[in-house]
């Protein structure tokens, strides 16, 4: 090497924090939250687009399920922000090495760790700006944000793998033998960590309490307060934005269209004469506010027999919004027949807010906040 010049002289680092140890401790929480995101991600993703042999078997209880899961999704994905930033700052003067290709398997590593950091960075980004309800982009967030995970999960298996040696070696408290480092340094690691940790939990504490109402006191950055908006239950799109603001008392009707095309037509009044019933239910928003509340209304079910509807039948919820995303949602048999689904009249004791879907709204168990469609004017059966 000696008649060789770099180009560059790569930098010396010091600090004792950029070694393997640190990267390991800190490896297993960020793969700990990694693995919690992308499983509840995954539940989110299907229970959303269930492909057609998964419609009927998602499960309407528990009545918190989706609270839960996308609650933990989200608290995961925001717990990961400090420990991704904390583990990147300890590796990287790894991307400094010289030679910065050694062997393919190491030019192979580099670029699986590329795309894992790429990816990552990614995902929490979008994530969070999602949660924001902000989307400075041109794609559509869902399917990117949904396509990505899958290459994060892959890169990191694959980092894993490699890793895997440094891994072991580092894993247990005290690392053995040679591995051993001075007290002073060991020291520094647990600040570190303590402060990571403290991070993590600063972040998850400031956040969690959009979900979980008794730590709502807490909540500093959440974009959503639990109790802010019309009905002590946050808005996600107001009537106006939905063009609905219009839709009168007196001239509301529902349709429910059952098989044969046996069409059933009710005035609100005709629905509030039918048996109404009650139940405590979430909404629970993908971006990871949730707020249960007292909901008043109609039984889908008891709709679907008056139009001779078979028990196993799927039914389509349509909107009286004419254009946007949420404008339709689908309820398989095990929602359709529950007799929790309600079509809702009233919220927390009063008529709907407008914004809440004034007249009528769908309330269901377990069901994520944008399949709960508001300003419902159509039931359809399909078989
Ligand atoms: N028709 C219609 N229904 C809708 C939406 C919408 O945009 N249009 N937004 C959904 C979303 S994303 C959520 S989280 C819930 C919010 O209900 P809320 O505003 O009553 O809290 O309504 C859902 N129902
Ligand atoms: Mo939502």
């Amino acid at each position: 090497m000696e008649g060789m010049r770099l180009p560059v002289l790569p930098p010396v680092f010091k600090g004792g924090l950029h070694d393997a140890r640190t990267a390991t401790s800190l490896g297993r929480w960020l793969g700990a939250a990694f693995a919690v995101c992308f499983v509840t991600g995954l539940v989110s993703h299907f229970m959303q687009h269930p492909p057609g042999w998964l419609a009927d078997e998602i499960p309407s209880r528990p009545v918190w399920g989706y609270r839960l899961t996308q609650g933990l999704h989200v608290a995961s994905g925001t717990a990961a922000v400090p420990l991704l930033l904390a583990k990147l700052w300890a590796v990287y003067p790894r991307l400094f090495v010289w030679p910065p290709l050694r062997s393919v398997r190491h030019g192979l590593e580099r670029i699986s760790v590329a795309v894992l950091v790429a990816g990552a960075l990614f995902e929490l980004s979008t994530g969070l700006l999602n949660t924001a309800q902000w989307y400075p982009w041109a794609f559509s967030f869902v399917p990117v944000h949904y396509a990505v995970a899958w290459l994060v999960v892959g890169a990191l298996l694959l980092h894993v793998a490699v890793k895997a040696p440094e891994i072991r070696a580092h894993w247990t408290r005290r690392s053995s033998g040679t591995l051993a480092l001075p007290t002073e340094q060991g020291a520094d690691r647990r600040t570190f960590m303590t402060a990571v940790g403290a991070a993590v939990g600063a972040v998850t504490l400031t956040t969690v309490g959009q979900s979980l109402t008794p730590l709502k006191g807490f909540v500093l950055f959440a974009p959503r307060h639990p109790d802010k908006g019309p009905q002590a239950l946050p808005v996600n799109r107001t009537a106006a934005a939905a063009g609905v603001e219009r839709v009168s008392a007196e001239g509301y009707r529902l349709t429910v269209v059952g098989p044969r095309a046996r069409t059933l037509t009710l005035s609100l009044d005709a629905l509030r004469a039918l048996p109404q019933y009650e139940a405590e239910l979430p909404i629970a928003c993908v971006e990871g506010w949730s707020k249960s509340a007292h909901w008043t209304g109609v039984r889908v079910v008891d709709l679907l027999e008056q139009v001779g509807a078979p028990a196993h039948a799927r039914v389509r919820v349509v909107s009286l919004q004419l254009r946007g995303a949420y404008r339709v949602s689908e309820l398989g048999s095990p929602h359709a027949r529950d007799p929790l689904t309600l079509l809702a009249l009233r919220l927390n004791g009063e008529d709907l807010d407008r914004d809440h879907g004034f007249p009528v709204r769908l309330i269901a168990p377990n069901r994520p906040g944008v399949l709960q469609t508001k300003w419902v004017g159509r039931l359809e059966v399909l078989a």
